[in-house]
Formats: C-alpha cells, sequence, structure tokens
C-alpha cells in the first residue's frame, strides 16, 4: 500500500495545511475498504521536490519509505507542522542551538552508510544500511515526542520496529540490553569538532532488551513520507516514544547487544538529572523544573500551548515492562 503526501515543502496555505490533508488520509485509511484507491497512484505522480534533500537519498531507501504501510496506534493529535519538525531540533553533534542541525547539518554525508552489528548476537557484521533494512517492511508511525526540556511535537514516522529488525539479526540467550552510537565525525560535525559542548562524543544510548523488542519502538528512516532530513538524525535513528527524546538516538552507527547495562551519554553527563529509564513521568520532576506539563509545537510567547505530560507520554501499554519498579529511583 502506497501512501501519499501534499508535497511539505510546498508554500503553506491557510485552507490546507499539509497536517490537514494528512490527518483526512488517515481517516481515509482507517476506512479499511477505500485504502486500495491510494495504492493505484503510477510513480509520476510523486512529489518530488528537485532541490530537496530527500530527491538525492538512494533510490532503494526512497523507495522503501514510499511502500511503507500505516500502523501502530491511532492518533488524536494534532500533527505539529514539517517546518517545525525540521526546524526546531536537538542534534548537538550539530550545535547546542534549537536551529543550529537545520543551518548545519547539511554537511552530514549519509550514502553510503554503514552500521556495525556486535556483541551477543548470532549475525554481527558491517552492514551497509540498505542491507540491514532488506526484506524488512516500514511502516507509518504518528507518535508524540516529548523532550526532558518540557516541549513536545507529534510526527509521522516512516520506520520498522526494532523487533523486526532483532528478530534478523538474533540476539544470543546471553544478550540483556541493546547500546546505540551516533556518528562522531569532527570533520562532519561541528558541535564534535567544538571543545564547547562538553559531550563525551560519540552520543550514546541504550535499551534493556524488553524495551527494545517493545512494538512501539521503531528504527526511523523517514518521517512526514520521505526520508529523514540530516537534522532529524539520518538516514538511521531510534525512536522510543514513551521516553524523554535523548533516548532517541540519531544517526546510528553500531548497535551492540550486551549483557550489561550499557552506558549513555546524558547519564553519564548529569546522572542525578537524567536516568537510564528516562520514560515519561509527570509525577518525577527534574531536580531543575517540573515535568508536569509540555509545550506542545508550534506554539508562541503569547500561546504558548501548555499541555498536562502523561505517565509513559500516553501510552500505557508499556506499564507493565515496569512492573515492581519504583520509577521515582529508576527514573
Ligand atoms: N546523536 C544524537 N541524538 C539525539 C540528540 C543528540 O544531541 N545527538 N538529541 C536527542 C534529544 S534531546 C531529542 S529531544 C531528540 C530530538 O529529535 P528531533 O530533533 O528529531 O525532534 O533527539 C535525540 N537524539
Ligand atoms: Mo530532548
Amino acid at each position: 500500500m502506497i501512501f501519499r503526501h501534499k508535497n511539505p515543502l510546498a508554500p503553506r496555505s491557510d485552507e490546507i495545511t499539509p497536517e490537514s490533508v494528512y490527518l483526512k488520509r488517515r481517516e481515509l485509511m482507517m476506512l479499511g475498504g477505500l485504502a486500495g484507491l491510494f495504492s493505484a497512484l503510477p510513480a509520476w505522480a510523486r512529489e518530488v521536490n528537485p532541490v530537496d534533500e530527500d530527491a538525492s537519498r538512494p533510490l532503494w531507501l526512497k523507495d522503501q519509505v514510499a511502500r511503507a504501510v500505516t500502523a501502530g496506534p491511532d492518533s488524536e493529535d494534532v500533527l505539529t507542522p514539517y517546518e517545525d519538525v525540521t526546524a526546531y531540533n536537538n542534534f548537538y553533534e550539530f550545535g547546542t542551538g534549537k536551529t543550529d542541525p537545520a543551518e548545519n547539518a547539511h554537511t552530514l554525508k549519509t550514502d553510503p552508510w554503514t552500521v556495525t552489528v556486535a556483541g551477543e548476537v548470532e549475525k554481527p557484521g558491517a552492514y551497509a544500511l540498505e542491507d540491514l533494512l532488506k526484506g524488512l517492511q516500514l511502516e507509518e508511525r504518528i507518535y508524540r515526542l516529548r523532550c526532558v526540556e518540557a516541549w513536545s511535537m507529534v510526527i509521522p514516522w516512516v520506520g520498522v520496529p526494532l523487533a523486526s529488525l532483532l528478530k534478523k539479526l538474533q540476539p544470543t540467550s546471553k544478550a540483556r540490553y541493546v547500546s546505540f552510537t551516533s556518528l562522531a565525525d569532527p570533520k562532519q560535525m561541528p558541535g564534535v569538532r567544538s571543545p564547547f559542548t562538553g559531550i563525551d562524543w560519540p552520543y550514546r544510548e541504550g535499551l534493556r532488551l524488553d524495551e527494545a523488542m517493545h512494538p512501539l519502538t521503531l528504527m526511523a528512516v523517514g518521517l512526514y513520507g520521505r526520508t529523514l532530513p540530516n537534522q532529524n538524525g539520518a538516514p538511521f535513528r531510534l525512536v522510543v516514544p514513551w521516553k524523554y527524546g535523548f533516548k532517541s538516538i540519531k544517526s546510528i552507527v553500531r548497535i551492540e547487544l550486551t549483557e550489561t547495562m550499557p552506558e549513555t551519554t546524558w547519564n553519564m553527563l548529569a546522572p542525578d538529572e537524567y536516568g537510564f529509564y528516562a520514560n515519561v513521568n509527570p509525577a518525577v520532576d527534574h531536580p531543575r523544573w517540573s515535568q508536569a506539563r509540555e509545550r506542545r509545537l508550534p506554539n508562541s510567547f503569547f500561546d504558548p500551548n501548555w499541555m498536562p505530560t502523561q505517565p509513559f507520554n500516553g501510552y500505557p501499554e508499556v506499564a507493565s515492562l515496569y512492573k515492581g519498579m519504583d520509577l521515582s529511583k529508576f527514573y
């Protein structure tokens, strides 16, 4: 099933926003029987802006993204416009300011891209991204993204459940955690060159194996029906919707299955402020600010768009993963 988009880079109209077009499409898809209507579009009908980054991505990737199927939990949320999703980012490898990634990440070379798979796994190796994703069905998933800084977005990702990828890589019986590492190339990344970020590069994250295997956990290669923009972690990133955004590590070059809990970047930097689990939890404040509410983007100074933060970011189906754990201790 192919899905179609209004070109998100096209000039915005007050009447027909990309989001409203998008939501309409979701509604139609949910009617099921009508879904067939959308699969008959010829390739020439695809709206591709030739100056867009997406146009220069490898064909196999654009193709696989275009063949994604709609999946995941239904969402009542209004999508955050493409313009905001791709202009307001955290990607410290390209600077600490919110607009730095969009300004600087064009220097990231995303093809060819190799992901090293290592540790407690039957199929280790250095995989071309194409081979890693070969045979896997991509899905579109609309997820809320809640940053620990108390802003949030709603993003239509395109990706593959991490569980499907791990099934292909075959963790051994010893594997208990999955660790992820981002590219850290000073030549391509001004933030890695800079002595001021204080981060011990490369950026690292990790999940318990059962969290990694949860059906909500996604490896994203696209958003809004296109390949990922560089500033959003191209070409391959993690998305864990019930955890604070910093767990959703970008531009991944290494996946390692381990017996012991891996080190994670923000936990190493400030262990009192950022835990390994980092589940979204309105009841446990950050030592320096409340986590009870969030600003949903887009917003403005006069209309900050505050709303209450939900436990597990509104994904209660993951609660059983933490049964018996004191979530104020394991934050
Ligand atoms: N490698 C890397 N991954 C990262 C970050 C980063 O600085 N470097 N920032 C994290 C944080 S704090 C957030 S909120 C999300 C933001 O994702 P987005 O810019 O696609 O919205 O990416 C996460 N992944
Ligand atoms: Mo974040």
